[in-house]
Order: C-alpha cells, then sequence, then structure tokens
C-alpha cells in the first residue's frame, strides 16, 4: 500500500528549512537510489542462488538482531508501485543494481532468464514513465560460491564479473544507457575483508589489498566488455565513495595522517582509474605494513578504460591526527592515523554533518582529476523517524541534510567543479547491512510489517525542490 505524491501537495515543505532552491540548472540531472539487496527480497526465487550477504547475515552477531536480506521491502514483487513512487517524485533517474546471483545463480555459466526477467520489467516501467534507468553492476552482492573460490582476493573473480557484465548488458544494453561497474570498492575491500564488518567478514589486511586491485581490474574488464558488446552508445563509470580526509591541525604528524588516509580511502582508487598508476606514496605507506597490491604486467592499462563519469557517493568528512591519545606518532613501529570527531551534529548513524566537505571534495577531485564529469550518486541521512498519528512522516532533520548538501553541490559548481547529477539515498527505507533495518535512511517509509510506503516530509520537499529548481524558482 502506497501513499502517493500528490503534485503540489507539499504537506510540509512549511516546515522545512527556509532555504532558496539550490543554484543548479535547469538540465542538472535528478535522482533516486537503492539496491538490490538492500530491497529486493525475494532472496530465493526464481533461481536466485546465495549471495555472501545471505550467508553473513546468518553468521551470529555479524548484523542487527540477525536481520536478512529474505523479505526487505518486497521490491520484487512491489516493483510496479516504487516505479510509481519514483514517478511521484519527478526524478530524471532511477539508479539501482543488479543482483549477481539472481542473474547469474553461482556466478558462473549461463543467465537466469527468470531473475533477468525482472529487471527486463523494471526498466520497461522505468522507460515508460519516462525515468532514465541508471544500472549498478556490483553493489556488493557477490555470489557465495565466488567467495567459496577465493572472493574478491582471488583474481579470477574479476574475470567472472566481465563475464557477468556481458550477460547484464545482452539482455538490457538495448535499453539502458548508464553503467556504473562498482558502487564503493572501498567497502566491499576494507569492510569485507580486512575489518570483517561487511560480507563475507575476513580480517586479513593483505586479503583487502588483493581485493582492492581485483575490484578495479574487475572495473576495467567489465567496462571493456560492456563497450564492447552494447549495442548502442553507453556511458560507462564507477561510484566511489571517496574519503574526505582533513589534517586536525596544520601540525606535519597530522597532515601526514590526512594524507595516508586520503591515499588509502581516495587516490589508491581515483590515480588508477584515470591515471593509470597508484599513487608512489600508497605503495610506500603499505609496503611499510608488509603489504602489497598484486599487480601484473598490463593491469594497470585496463583499469585505467576511459570514464564516462565518475560516481561520488558522500555522507560525511573525516578529520585526522597523526597522534594517539597519549601523544605516540609511532605505534608498533607504524605512524599513527586517528580519526577525531569534531563535536558536530550527526545522523543515526554517528556521522558528522559536514555539507562543506562536499564541496571541497567535489572542487578537489574536479582540479585533481579534470575533465571527469562528476555524479553525486548517493547522498542522504539516517534518522530514526516514525509516522505520526495522523500516519505522515516528519523528518526535518533530513530535509535539512538534504537542503545543505544541494547547496554544497551548487557551491562545488560554482567553484569549477562538473557535477552534473545528484541521487538521494535512498528511495526507501532499507537493510542498512550490518545495522539491519534499524537505520532508516528513507525518504519513503517502510512499514516492515505491512510493507506500507510513506514519503516523507523530505520525499515531498525533494519534489518540490526539484520542480522548482527545474522552473528557475
Ligand atoms: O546504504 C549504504 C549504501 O548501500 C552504500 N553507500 C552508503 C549507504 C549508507 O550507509
Amino acid at each position: 500500500m502506497t501513499t502517493r505524491i500528490e503534485p503540489g501537495a507539499a504537506a510540509h515543505a512549511a516546515d522545512a528549512p527556509a532555504t532558496a532552491v539550490p543554484a543548479l540548472p535547469a538540465d542538472f540531472l535528478w535522482g533516486v537510489a537503492t539496491s538490490a539487496y538492500q530491497i529486493e527480497g525475494a532472496a530465493f526465487e526464481d533461481g536466485r542462488t546465495a549471495s555472501i550477504w545471505d550467508t553473513f547475515c546468518r553468521v551470529p552477531g555479524a548484523v542487527f538482531e540477525g536481520h536478512n536480506g529474505d523479505v526487505a521491502c518486497d521490491h520484487y514483487h512491489r516493483m510496479p508501485e516504487d516505479v510509481e513512487l519514483i514517478a511521484g517524485l519527478g526524478v530524471d533517474a532511477y539508479r539501482f543494481s543488479l543482483s549477481w546471483p539472481r542473474i547469474q545463480p553461482g556466478g558462473s555459466g549461463a543467465a537466469n532468464t527468470r531473475g533477468l526477467a525482472f529487471y527486463d520489467r523494471l526498466v520497461d516501467e522505468l522507460l515508460a514513465r519516462d525515468i532514465l534507468p541508471w544500472v549498478t553492476l556490483y553493489h556488493w552482492d557477490l555470489p557465495q560460491e565466488l567467495e567459496d573460490a577465493g572472493g574478491w582476493p582471488a583474481r579470477d573473480t574479476a574475470h567472472r564479473f566481465a563475464d557477468f557484465a556481458g550477460l547484464a548488458m545482452g539482455a538490457l544494453g538495448d535499453r539502458v544507457r548508464w553503467w556504473t561497474t562498482l558502487n564503493e570498492p572501498w567497502c566491499s575491500a576494507v569492510l569485507g575483508y580486512e575489518t570483517g564488518r561487511h560480507a563475507p567478514g575476513r580480517t586479513d589486511p593483505a586479503d583487502a589489498m588483493a581485493a582492492v586491485h581485483h575490484l578495479l581490474l574487475g572495473h576495467g574488464l567489465a567496462a571493456q566488455r560492456l563497450r564492447a558488446t552494447a549495442p548502442g552508445p553507453i556511458q560507462v563509470g564507477i561510484t566511489l565513495n571517496t574519503a574526505h580526509a582533513l589534517p586536525a591541525t596544520d601540525a606535519r604528524a597530522d597532515r601526514e595522517a590526512a594524507r595516508r588516509a586520503d591515499g588509502l580511502g581516495t587516490r589508491i582508487y581515483t590515480d588508477p582509474l584515470v591515471l593509470g598508476s597508484y599513487p608512489a606514496d600508497v605503495v610506500d605507506d603499505l609496503g611499510a605494513r608488509g603489504l602489497r597490491l598484486p599487480v601484473q604486467d598490463g593491469d594497470l592499462a585496463v583499469i585505467a578504460q576511459p570514464l564516462d563519469f565518475l560516481g561520488v557517493n558522500y555522507y560525511t568528512s573525516h578529520v585526522f591526527s597523526g597522534s594517539d591519545e597519549q601523544g605516540r606518532e609511532l605505534v608498533d613501529g607504524l605512524p599513527v592515523t586517528r580519526q577525531v570527531p569534531q563535536g558536530l551534529p550527526v545522523t543515526a548513524m554517528d556521522w558528522e554533518i559536514t555539507p562543506d566537505g562536499l564541496t571541497d571534495l567535489l572542487v578537489r577531485l574536479g582540479r585533481d582529476y579534470p575533465g571527469l564529469p562528476i555524479y553525486v550518486t548517493e547522498n542522504g541521512a539516517a534518522f530514526d523517524d516514525r509516522p505520526g498519528p495522523d500516519g505522515e512522516v516528519d523528518d526535518p532533520d533530513r530535509t535539512a541534510y538534504y537542503a545543505r548538501h544541494l547547496d554544497a553541490v551548487a557551491a562545488a559548481r560554482a567553484a569549477g567543479a562538473d557535477v552534473r547529477g545528484y541521487f538521494a539515498w535512498s528511495l526507501l527505507d532499507n537493510f542498512e547491512w550490518g545495522y539491519g533495518y534499524e537505520k532508516r535512511f528513507g525518504i519513503v517509509h517502510v512499514d516492515y510489517a505491512t510493507q506500507r510506503r510513506t514519503p516523507k516530509q523530505s520525499a515531498h520537499w525533494y519534489r518540490d525542490t526539484i520542480r522548482r529548481t527545474r522552473a528557475g524558482d
């Protein structure tokens, strides 16, 4: 059951922060984003096999209260209703991901026609409403069999990913023009293989660095495959959660700490992708920890495929100190890189709200990697909002978050960054990985017991902002 977003209703716009519309051009691309495992459910229907997240969710203690994506938002069965919601927002584009084990069960062999049929219908529903389908090939749901064969630390996974890209292009390439290879490879590599906080839950830094390289190689191979098999012109890019890292003070140790964080959070991805080489300082930093990237001849040329766009996911910025709380700059012979909270207001994720960081990040990316169009492919906030007695969901904190970050995008453009679009994360409240359903990022509230969707105040505000910006109000 859905509450429709009625044009012009602006139920709570008066409660929204008194901002002018962001100074964005009429042809700016507006969107909303989701990912397959977080919303689809139907985890074992129509031939889909397990992904690493299906397995990880069943590890005791891995996910909040043992939540899993078996049902999620039941989007697999409610897709037309959800597309109606998207259409009601008046966005230009919908960014969603393909479930690899739904399309290619087990991660090898032929495509599963029943799985593909779902995305076929989704793309058709979107196009029928003039909404651009913006596909992400990989948003973290690796087929379990590929993890059993070594996962992303194994080089072969990159080749399997290119095969999957070819299947997706074969089925959807006649209608989908915008293709993103990977979403946030940092999360796949570091949270998945170093800290163990994400699936598959492994904790070996050497595996994490091998995963970084093989994810990037997979990106390059997939980009080649997409372009080689596309029936018409396509746009190919990658989405990164670039770490915006600032030094706590101007002291050398703090500046070095921020440099290290930036190196491992951003440049280890952007440099090989755009410049065709890993940054020397990052390679040295890794070497000091006894780590290396398993680069083979020719890999960097594959990774540096031309990018039509860079997707940037932004939620917060981090400040770094080069000394620990006892003032030590070296611990166990290694330099300290310590994140220092700034005491700013936070979201329900405990992430500090730092819109200026988005401006700085976009300007910096534009400066360091010129000529690369940028889309903010995710931005948004979790807050603990619930429907009121009237069933409406007032979420002024989220609305304010969006307003401030859209202003930050406009400021980046004014400073010269080539930012062409923005996707709100997320359309729906959904499965927030290790936090399960506890954290709500949606502009549409989901009552998981009934699957009722209720657009929040922020959804009304987003729709009105898009309309007013287009009209140049
Ligand atoms: O929900 C995630 C999404 O899957 C990837 N980017 C960050 C979001 C919020 O944590």
